[in-house]
């Protein structure tokens, strides 16, 4: 198939880029290169190192031939996308392009206004441009679990059914995001369900827990083909800054009494269930949803799991609850159902603490690295309305870190 990967650059698009190639599929990508910038602006860099995309490109032609076409540009610029779309004529578009962070979105004002821009009109722009364009294309668009919130009752993948005053319909289940990030993607949501409602589009909108992990399968073998792994404050997720935090000899933070309880999915796996998503389309006019993660834990027990697996490489880590800056609930009821992947033929890994050994042991090659940015690890960005971060901060993407 023509797959197209938006975000192609980032943490999930370039696996995936790797997992659909080695697959037989014709890949392209688009990318404005903001990670790099937004990572740069917390004060941080990759814990692997990260090639130009040139040089990335050249390991990949290596591996799998040229079937990996790239186009550098922002998916906000409606004819850029478009000429993209038209040019390529893609089966199915990953929609990755967005910028990912709750912590980031929560800065200031200029930050969560940047990120619901970016994020809303750029899918948006593809809505558009797919109608005009590809409108047999099947739209898989990565949202996340963090939409719902953590509602006092069971969580359904996407729909439920609603009776009122006697009378039945099938509804968009509530969404109750906790930050801007996760709000622009509640935003997008209803733009892409509506899309599908009225112009007949296909989409499968994913509702992605956190992933960690350093690896898939077709990286082995070649340093260049590695996708990046951050772990400052923004753009680290929990498990991943444990991992960076342990090989650094730094105690792991917990937030608050570590009882929060979210969804999580080695990178493996998420690959694996967007290939399964893009393989296998829905009909044209249909909306559906997956909620895509493996288990879920509390933060606390992923820390006791990172510090045992640590342990037995022989690293002594300490775990050091750190009071919460978020605003978010911590004893909650967490129950959300996640069927329609396994129906589809997900096999999960099942097995955290071999891929926490995976990545302890890459990460333990790179230690210098999370070394040199070790205080863009400490979380100050906070949620309250009072005590937000003081210092007044440029526009997203202006502010530059030394070095
Ligand atoms: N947390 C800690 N200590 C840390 C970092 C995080 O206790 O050092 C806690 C947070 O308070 C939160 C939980 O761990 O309760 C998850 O935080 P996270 O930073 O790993 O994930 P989150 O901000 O929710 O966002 C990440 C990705 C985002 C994706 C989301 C899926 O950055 O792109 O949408 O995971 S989900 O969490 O299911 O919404």
């Amino acid at each position: 198939m023509r797959v197209l990967i938006t975000g192609v650059d980032g943490y999930l698009g370039w696996a995936l880029s790797l997992h659909l190639a080695g697959r037989g599929h014709q890949v392209a990508g688009i990318d404005n290169y903001s990670r790099r910038d937004w990572v740069q602006e917390m004060a941080s860099q990759s814990a692997t190192p990260i090639a130009r995309m040139s040089d990335r490109l050249l390991a990949y032609y290596k591996r799998f031939g040229k079937n990996l076409i790239f186009h550098k540009g922002d998916l906000t610029d409606f004819n850029f996308v478009l000429n993209v779309y038209k040019s390529f004529r893609p089966e199915a578009i990953v929609y990755l392009g967005e910028m990912p962070s709750a912590p980031y979105s929560m800065l200031d004002v200029h930050h969560a206004v940047y990120t619901q821009t970016n994020n809303i009109v750029g899918t948006l722009m593809t809505l558009y441009a797919m109608a005009d364009a590809v409108p047999e294309c099947h739209l898989v668009k990565l949202g996340t679990m963090g939409e719902y919130g953590t509602p006092n009752v069971d969580i359904p993948e996407g729909f439920f059914e609603i009776e009122y005053r006697g009378r039945k319909d099938r509804m968009m289940f509530p969404r109750k995001a906790g930050s801007w990030y996760h709000q622009s993607k509640v935003h997008d949501t209803n733009n892409v369900e509506m899309a599908c409602r009225l112009w007949g589009l296909r989409s499968t909108d994913i509702m992605q827990g956190v992933v960690y992990g350093t690896r898939v399968d077709e990286m082995a073998g070649d340093a260049h083909l590695l996708t990046r792994f951050d772990f400052d404050q923004c753009f680290g997720t929990a498990i991943n800054r444990f991992c960076a935090q342990a090989v650094v000899g730094l105690p792991l933070t917990p937030f608050g009494r570590g009882t929060q309880r979210r969804g999580f999915l080695p990178l493996r796996d998420s690959v694996q269930c967007l290939t399964l998503a893009v393989e296998n389309p829905p009909e044209a006019g249909e909306y559906r949803v997956f909620n895509q993660f493996e288990e879920v834990y509390s933060i606390m027990e992923l820390a006791e799991k990172v510090r045992t697996v640590a342990g037995r490489l022989g690293m002594d880590v300490e775990i050091q609850p750190l009071e919460n800056p978020r605003i978010e609930a911590e004893d909650h009821y967490y129950n959300p159902d996640h069927r329609h992947l396994l129906d589809l033929g997900y096999q999960p890994t099942q097995d955290m603490e071999s891929e926490l050994e995976i990545v302890l042991k890459d990460l333990l090659e790179y230690r210098d690295r999370i070394e040199a940015r070790q205080e863009a690890q400490f979380p100050d960005i906070r949620w309250d309305r009072e005590r937000r971060r003081s210092q007044t901060l440029p526009a997203a993407g202006e502010r530059k870190a030394a070095g």
